[in-house]
């Protein structure tokens, strides 16, 4: 199969490949370095030597392994340009960054620059299954084919795309990853145990690009795969049990990084049946992982998903807060709580998850969803690089939630089989950001959108670095726009959750509800007359988002329920605003394929890659004004209020 470089083509090695560099340094990762600037210097004409003490002068680039500390130091002086690295993995972030920078990398002098990633941890969420779910498929949301590492029950024979796919991730700063889904079914139960040796190969694929391998496992495994009568976690058989199998398990693989669990949630088993405690849970496997220097990552996603929907006292958002603020200070050193970053599911607007301030004395990773289940399902282009970037820059305490995540962020990734790995050829820049935000929380998405472009499709076509911006910097506001309005969120079909349903979860036990009626829209959950979820955030948060006047337009419907006519703070009324803004998400759509159609094939924007983005383009359009006629003809037949603009809202043929 022809699979796409993504960032890493022959044409980004140019200015390495076609010079010569000194790799001083042993280990594991610095062979990969070696072997990386070798395979460039056979497509450009340069040289690579390792460890060649005594010529340093006849080199252009300098990578060496030194004693420091993590990550690397960047100079150029005197017509070299050096690489000092604390760790193996630092010299080949620092090769990277090198990549990156192409020519820029050997022109002027730069003073020494530090580069250090925010967080040891910088991990991706596979929520792929080793059998064929009846109804999830191979990979659980996934939009770009297959599984990469599983295939109909079996490890895929070939694990090559396996260690290319490391190498784009560690090209972005990823060192972790988890290779099965939280949700954990009868076959993926037994990787921890007889089939473990599959987890071996994927880890060896992985490890010469610094990424270690963590599972998603059930917690009732006891039961499932050790045949042990229960899975309470203070019981003494189940805890030595979890001790005996993480023994064997790096035994196996020594560089093995954790277990991700999703427990109480969704139907996954949990300490709940056995009237124990999430810090009981997540404890009991933390001590298990500890002595070995691994970590559980314990999922925060715990709610009522058989609520009644005529129950107005639960409140799904208020959820992972009640849960587990209350354990704050229990949980054992060894465990990282993962809490989505809004207090739902992964919509295009939320605010973040008020869990995040109320456990200080807990170590907190934040998980975002780069696969787009709820975000276009990679047929739209939606670059979510803005809205990660404004979720950890979030100032939520005097802490933003970059600060607060001490854990790291985590996402779900959007990879596959998929020739361009991702679907859409554009949904690589998500995948390519996550990693860079990770690592920097503070950069910006525009500049990373601009890296993701240089590397894939190379730096010298301005016009087409134009059209990307056009189409990419506000994609994740137009989806915005045309779908869900004022931070109300879903209203997509239920089950696959592609396309507009607006009553679709209404009447459902999920718990994702908008409340319309002829009046007015959106979920009280004020302190004065609704659920009280406002009350969960500190303050000024909580006042704020208490205040239907201070209620930030975008999340207005996410805290209240206001009339059609109320006045949003940006001066149109909700009804208004509702038009407006799906009139405006839909022509942004439309704007998108205009753009594209001008980009004429050629060079890295092959045409097989071109008419991948076409045929998305298409979809999305037709996709959007769908959004757009049913949004507005709902709110049109509820409120009875027309378009002050006279636009067709309740559209007839
Ligand atoms: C893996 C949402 C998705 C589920 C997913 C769940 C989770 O509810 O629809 O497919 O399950 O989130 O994050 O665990």
């Amino acid at each position: 199969m022809d699979v796409h470089a993504a960032w890493l083509p022959d044409q980004a090695w140019r200015a390495i490949g076609s010079r010569r560099t000194l790799v001083r340094g042993a280990g594991d990762l610095v062979e990969t370095v070696v072997d990386e600037v070798a395979r460039a210097c056979a497509q450009h004409g340069g040289l690579v030597c390792h460890q060649a003490w005594d010529h340093p002068g006849v080199f252009d680039l300098v990578l060496t392994l030194a004693p420091s500390d993590d990550g690397f130091v960047m100079s150029r002086a005197d017509g070299v340009t050096a690489v000092r690295a604390g760790t193996p993995a630092g010299l080949l972030y620092g090769l990277f960054e090198v990549v990156r920078r192409g020519e820029a990398a050997f022109g002027d002098d730069l003073p020494a620059e530090a580069h250090r990633p925010a967080r040891p941890r910088r991990m991706l969420d596979h929520w792929d299954n080793v059998d064929v779910h009846p109804v999830m498929g191979q990979v659980e949301r996934g939009y770009a084919g297959g599984s990469l590492f599983w295939r109909d029950g079996a490890l895929r024979d070939d694990l090559s795309r396996v260690r290319a796919y490391g190498r784009l991730l560690a090209a972005c700063g990823i060192n972790a990853i988890t290779v099965n889904n939280v949700n954990v079914h009868a076959t993926e139960a037994r990787l921890l145990t007889d089939r473990l040796a599959d987890v071996a190969a994927l880890a060896g694929a992985l490890r010469p690009y610094g990424i270690r391998i963590h599972l998603a496992v059930s917690f009732a495994a006891p039961v499932l795969v050790g045949g042990l009568p229960t899975a309470d976690p203070l019981d003494g058989d189940v805890r030595r049990w979890w001790v005996r199998a993480v023994r064997e398990v790096y035994a196996t693989i020594p560089d093995f990084g954790g277990f991700v669990v999703k427990a109480d949630s969704e139907g996954q088993p949990g300490p709940f049946s056995y009237g124990r405690s999430h810090a009981d849970g997540a404890n009991m496997l933390a001590a298990a992982l500890a002595p070995h220097g691994g970590v559980v990552h314990w999922r925060a996603f715990v709610y009522n998903h058989r609520q009644d929907w005529r129950d107005r006292s639960t409140d799904r958002a208020r959820a992972a807060f009640d849960h587990f603020a209350p354990l704050d200070g229990q949980f054992h050193d060894a465990v990282i709580l993962q809490v989505k970053y809004g207090p739902m599911d992964f919509q295009a607007r939320e605010p973040v998850a008020p869990v995040i301030a109320a456990m200080p004395q807990t170590r907190l990773a934040v998980e975002v969803q780069v696969t787009q289940e709820y975000t276009g399902q990679q047929r739209h282009v939606c670059y979510l690089g803005p809205q990660w970037s404004e979720v950890l820059r979030f100032r939520l305490t005097d802490r933003t939630v970059a600060e607060l995540a001490d854990g790291g962020l985590v996402a779900v990734s959007n990879a596959g089989d998929d020739p361009f790995w991702t679907g859409h050829p554009l949904a690589q820049a998500n995948l390519y950001a996550f990693g860079r935000l990770a690592w920097d929380p503070a950069a910006d998405p525009a500049a990373i959108l601009d890296e993701w472009i240089d590397l894939t499709f190379g730096p010298d076509d301005p016009g087409l670095r134009r059209t990307l911006h056009l189409m990419m910097d506000e994609s994740w506001r137009s989806y915005e726009q045309y779908t869900a309005p004022l931070g109300v969120g879903f209203m997509v079909r239920p089950g696959h959750h592609y396309g507009p349903d607006v009553d679709g979860y209404e009447y459902t036990p999920w718990g994702t509800y908008h409340f319309a009626d002829r009046d007015g829209v959106g979920v009280d959950r004020t302190r004065a007359s609704g659920t009280g979820q406002t009350g969960q955030y500190p303050a000024p948060w909580s006042e704020t988002y208490e205040s239907v006047w201070q209620c930030p337009d975008e999340l207005l419907l996410f805290f209240h329920h206001v009339p059609y006519g109320h006045l949003l703070r940006g001066g149109s009324t909700v009804i208004q605003h509702i038009y407006d803004s799906h009139f405006a998400g839909a022509a942004a759509a439309a704007e998108m394929r205009r753009l594209w159609r001008e980009v004429v094939p050629g060079g890295l924007v092959t045409a097989a890659l071109h008419a991948r983005v076409s045929e998305r383009l298409d979809e999305q359009v037709r996709c959007a004004a769908e959004w757009r006629d049913q949004i507005n003809a709902y709110f049109f037949r509820k409120s009875g209020v027309p378009d002050e603009r006279g636009r067709p809202v309740d559209v007839r043929k």
